[in-house]
């Protein structure tokens, strides 16, 4: 397959980089963090979107090396930005499952955030559901990450299959609502009660909760109303380059 042959060689090719979206505070506008996300420019293919790629890298195994990338490129940019003066509190990176199976995650994290002197605090891994439930030593990996003392976060929550006794033994700090959950949150009745069930769910467990996808001020001021008062999305801003993030936010 020809996309995987230039997929392998995306990385030296410098085709690879990082956009970043904001995460705020509803009521205050201030920026809480950003999430990175991976792109893969190709000189021919032009912008190969994620969901094209991500799957390959995962089935190939490339998914390691790339995931080792982005948390190393993240990193720096945390301590890049510092340097201008902009302070992000946190960057949350995406990880796969392949990288939690090869039981080498929380070396790696802690080699890279050595590596760049970024606080562990400021680094908060990505999670879904189903990486949980489908990886053997789940626990024993989260915990050790919570160890070094990064943040976990359980990313499209509501969409996957999670014991919620499984859960509380995890010392996970955010649930992310899905953008599927946010989307209709206004007009669509059940959509509405899986948010409040979930905003609910994270303040009896004690975890902060973050709406995915806002795009208007209706599901922003419904998630305020309800008790979530942090969100991500176009309303706030797209993912964009290094560069566009610091000139949006640096004050
Ligand atoms: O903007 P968006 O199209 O970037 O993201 C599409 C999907 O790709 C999302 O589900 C996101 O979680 C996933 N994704 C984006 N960046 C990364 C990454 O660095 N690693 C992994 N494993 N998934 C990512
Ligand atoms: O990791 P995750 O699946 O959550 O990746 C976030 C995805 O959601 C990325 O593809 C990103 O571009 C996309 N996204 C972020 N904000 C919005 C939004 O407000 N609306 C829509 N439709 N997509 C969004
Ligand atoms: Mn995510
Ligand atoms: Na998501």
């Amino acid at each position: 397959l020809q996309l995987e042959t230039y997929l392998r060689r995306s990385i030296e090719k410098n085709e690879i980089f990082l956009h970043y979206q904001p995460q705020v505070e509803i009521d205050t506008g201030r920026l809480i963090g950003v999430e990175a996300l991976v792109r893969w420019n190709h000189p021919q293919l032009g912008l190969v979107p994620p969901f094209r790629f991500i799957p390959l890298a995962e089935d190939t195994g490339f998914i390691n090396q790339l995931g080792q990338w982005v948390l190393q490129e993240a990193c720096r940019q945390m301590v890049r930005w510092q340097q201008a003066g902009l302070d992000v509190p946190k960057i949350a990176v995406n990880l796969s499952v392949r990288q939690f199976e090869r039981g080498t995650i929380v070396d790696v994290v802690g080699a890279i955030l050595r590596e760049t002197g970024l606080a562990p605090h400021r680094l908060q891994l990505e999670v879904t559901e189903s990486l949980i439930m489908n990886t053997g030593d789940a626990l024993a990996y989260i915990n050790g990450l919570h160890a070094i003392g990064v943040s976990l976060a359980i990313d499209d929550f509501g969409t996957g299959y999670s014991s919620l006794a499984y859960l509380k033994q995890m010392p996970v700090q955010t649930l992310k609502i899905d953008r599927s959950f946010i989307k209709d949150i206004s007009t669509d009745v059940n959509d509405e009660a899986i948010a409040i069930a979930i905003i609910q769910l994270g303040k009896s467990m004690n975890l902060s909760v973050i709406a995915e996808g806002v795009e208007t001020d209706e599901q922003a001021a419904f998630l305020l109303r309800h008790g979530c008062n942090r969100a991500q999305g176009y309303l706030y801003g797209r993912p964009v380059p290094s560069d566009e993030l610091l000139q949006r936010w640096q004050s």
